[in-house]
């Protein structure tokens, strides 16, 4: 890629030191993969690229993210045949039944076929024609293969193929526009059978080089040493005529840069690569129309998602050709599904009469759902570099299949933060839900919430972590991450019935600051507080509030504050993440001194990783998910953890001195509360009427 996009020019515009002269063309050369300078893949500093194929399994994905509502445009995607063998990948040839022909542009898959990865062949070149041929067309493509090792002829035949293949994708496009019937092509694909390393000396030491794995990436090691190495690469480097290509100075002749287009028809200059140039804002409806009425606060229940649904669905209703809602087979079970009520999931697969019934498909629907967390988190990125925004919904377990992904795209956004050239994007927004203490019939293998402690580990520029505990909370995070841009925004929250504790306003405040007090919810007002009660997620901050009361009852005048964290990085100290509190601010919300219970929804040592260089930090005593799951009930999976109301209270007495020397009956009595929980559970199969109907008292 460097190659080209330093001969189209862009290089040296966007970089005047790289300029298109012999001591240019020596910085541009000394730079690569050379400390300070780039990395060896397309990284983010190179013009005209939005995927850095460091990690190999996403470029078809990609590629229709980026044709997702652009008409015009023809992705040119080269898979490498080592890549197809990555699960992501694999999944991602199905692609073409998400390019609509008559609303998105086209990716035109190059499979390139060189029959090698670092040290192995590639099982795709190990395969016969025929089975590799039967193998693309079942996944609904028509292959074109174009094979040989002879440069003149193969670059003719590319270049027909190339020409044959845009025609087919115009003939496709131009039937489909004209009858506005989107049915499902069979869009063309090219596969490049050439040697790996071809054009490198044919033997290097006795050992075969081209068209053989010894030539992947670094084909001639020992040239520093070795002067037979050396004089190798000079043939092969002499070989190729530079000085029929570039003037005395050491530019490019004129004859040949006028082979490719000019200004922003160049591949390396294309403002799809670099999105923000072309990026429309949002315009969103006002997320506080979409409120629950919340009259006392932990009075009443609802489903926390449903309304973002509505939420998203006017989002799509206002942005209908540069907004796309993602997931894998779970917005309806995430409850979303106020969406379908203005677009619907694409599909141009077939179709049954029974999808007639409740399914929600339709061949323009805007709602991209596939079993592949890859392929749509691939597609939305892919949509987001391009200068579009999106919203992706998946289960909290799972959210971990895209883990590097995250890692990937994180990295990408923060290297970008550092080239002013490149423009900012949407941010990449993440809903986890499904989350683990609801997961009552799943069970274990549905309780992780782990892709949280993925998040913390990138760069504080580019991760936001928000937990929002109800239904008006969810609403005012989910707005304002839809806003915001160059970020990965992780938002979680349970789908299920949940108390909610905020009215509209309350909750704007709250969700600004990030984390406060909930006066209403704390009995230390007008002195120091006995402990700090707090909470993150929306089940830990039930049962921490339900603990308090239990003490409040036990001891009427124990003097507890109740401190809520929306926004996970607070925690952090101000030097270390830009939403960090000061020391000042945490000091004062957490005291120097008292002890502090923290209910946190996912596993507790996050928040020991996050917190250990506050003052009272060694006062912090967390608890969380520790793997302790089955098939519970809510009450259930809560004791096993720690995390319920019983646990946290008898936490509470062993933790406050004066507690501790009077708690003793009271503790026994929360035992025996959670023996008489576990013991409905398991006879009922549902909790007790009187934790599933438990209200805030006061
Ligand atoms: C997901 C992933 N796994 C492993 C690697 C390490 N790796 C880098 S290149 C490569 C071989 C790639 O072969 P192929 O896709 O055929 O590309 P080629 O270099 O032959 O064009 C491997 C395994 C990687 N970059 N990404």
């Amino acid at each position: 890629m460097l190659g080209p996009v330093y001969l189209e020019g862009t290089y040296s515009e966007i970089y005047p030191d790289k300029s298109e002269d012999e001591e240019g063309m020596r910085e541009f050369f000394k730079q690569f993969s050379f400390p300070g300078g780039i990395g060896s893949h397309c990284t983010p500093e190179t013009p005209g690229s939005i995927h850095e194929g460091g990690e190999l399994g996403y470029v078809l994905s990609h590629a229709c993210g980026a044709a997702f509502d652009n008409p015009e445009l023809i992705v040119a995607a080269v898979v490498g045949d080592g890549e197809s063998e990555t699960g992501a990948l694999a999944t991602s040839w199905h692609i073409n039944k998400f390019l609509s022909p008559v609303r998105d542009g086209a990716v035109l898959p190059i499979l390139h076929l060189n029959g090698y990865k670092i040290n192995n062949p590639t099982l795709l070149a190990r395969i016969s024609h025929q089975e590799l041929e039967q193998l693309l067309r079942g996944y609904g493509w028509t292959p074109y293969f174009v094979e040989g090792s002879d440069p003149d002829s193969m670059h003719q035949a590319m270049a027909a193929t190339v020409e044959h293949a845009i025609a087919e994708i115009r003939k496709i496009r131009q039937e489909a526009r004209s009858s506005g019937v989107a049915e499902r092509p069979r869009w063309p694909m090219i596969v490049m059978r050439t040697p790996k390393g071809w054009g490198a000396p044919r033997e290097v030491g006795g050992h075969r080089l081209e068209g053989f794995w010894r030539a992947h990436q670094v084909p001639l090691p020992d040239v520093k040493k070795n002067p037979e190495q050396l004089r190798l690469l000079e043939d092969w480097m002499r070989s190729q005529k530079p000085e029929e290509l570039f003037d005395g100075g050491g530019k490019l002749l004129a004859e040949l840069k006028a082979l490719a287009p000019a200004g922003v028809r160049r591949m390396s200059a294309n403002p799809h690569a670099n999105g923000g140039i072309l990026k429309r804002a949002l315009r969103l409806p006002d997320f506080r129309t979409y409120a629950v009425s919340v009259g006392q606060p932990g009075k009443s229940e609802a489903e926390n998602t449903r309304p973002l649904g509505v939420f998203l669905r006017d989002v799509m209703k206002m942005n209908m050709d540069n907004f796309r809602v993602f997931g894998p087979d779970e917005n309806t079970s995430n409850k979303l599904d106020a969406i379908y009520e203005v677009s619907r999931k694409f599909w141009i697969a077939e179709y049954f009469p029974e999808d007639a019934d409740g399914t929600e498909l339709a061949p323009d629907g805007r709602v991209m759902e596939m079993l592949s967390e890859h392929t749509m988190e691939g597609m939305l990125e892919g949509y987001t570099l391009t200068g579009r925004h999106g919203f992706f919904s998946t289960y909290e377990a799972f959210v971990h299949v895209i883990d590097s992904m995250f890692n990937q795209h994180a990295k990408w956004l923060s290297i970008c933060n550092h080239l002013s050239w490149r423009q900012d994007v949407a941010s990449l927004n993440l809903l986890i839900t499904s989350t683990v203490w609801r997961q009552d019939h799943n069970g274990f293998t549905h309780q992780d919430p782990g892709f949280l402690d993925v998040v913390v580990n990138k760069s504080a520029t580019v991760t936001r972590i928000y937990l929002p505990p109800d239904v008006n909370s969810l609403l005012s995070v989910s707005a304002h991450c839809l806003r915001s841009e160059n970020y990965v925004n992780v938002i979680v929250s349970d789908k299920q019935m949940h108390l909610q504790y905020l009215d509209m306003d309350a909750a704007i405040q709250h969700c600004t600051k990030g984390i406060g007090i909930w006066e209403w919810a704390s009995s230390d007002q007008g002195g120091e507080p006995d402990l700090v009660m707090a909470s993150a997620g929306d089940i830990p901050t039930q049962e921490a509030l339900a603990a308090t009361v239990l003490l409040r009852t036990e001891f009427p005048d124990v003097k507890i504050r109740f401190v809520n964290v929306v926004d996970l990085f607070k925690l952090q100290p101000s030097s270390e993440h830009p939403h960090g509190l000061s020391d000042r601010d945490f000091d004062s919300l957490f005291t120097v001194d008292k002890p502090v219970i923290f209910n946190f929804h996912g596993y507790p040592w996050l928040i020991h990783r996050l917190a250990y260089r506050r003052t009272n930090h060694n006062n912090m005593h967390v608890r969380g998910y520790k793997e302790k799951g089955n098939i519970n009930t809510p009450m259930e999976l809560a004791i096993n953890n720690e995390i319920d109301r019983f646990s946290l209270a008898i936490d509470a007495i062993d933790r406050t001195p004066r507690l501790q020397r009077i708690g003793a009956h009271a503790k026994e009595r929360f035992r025996n509360l959670q023996i008489e929980c576990r013991n409905y559970a398991w006879e009922h199969g549902i909790d007790s009427p009187e934790i599933n109907g438990w209200r805030w008292p006061y």
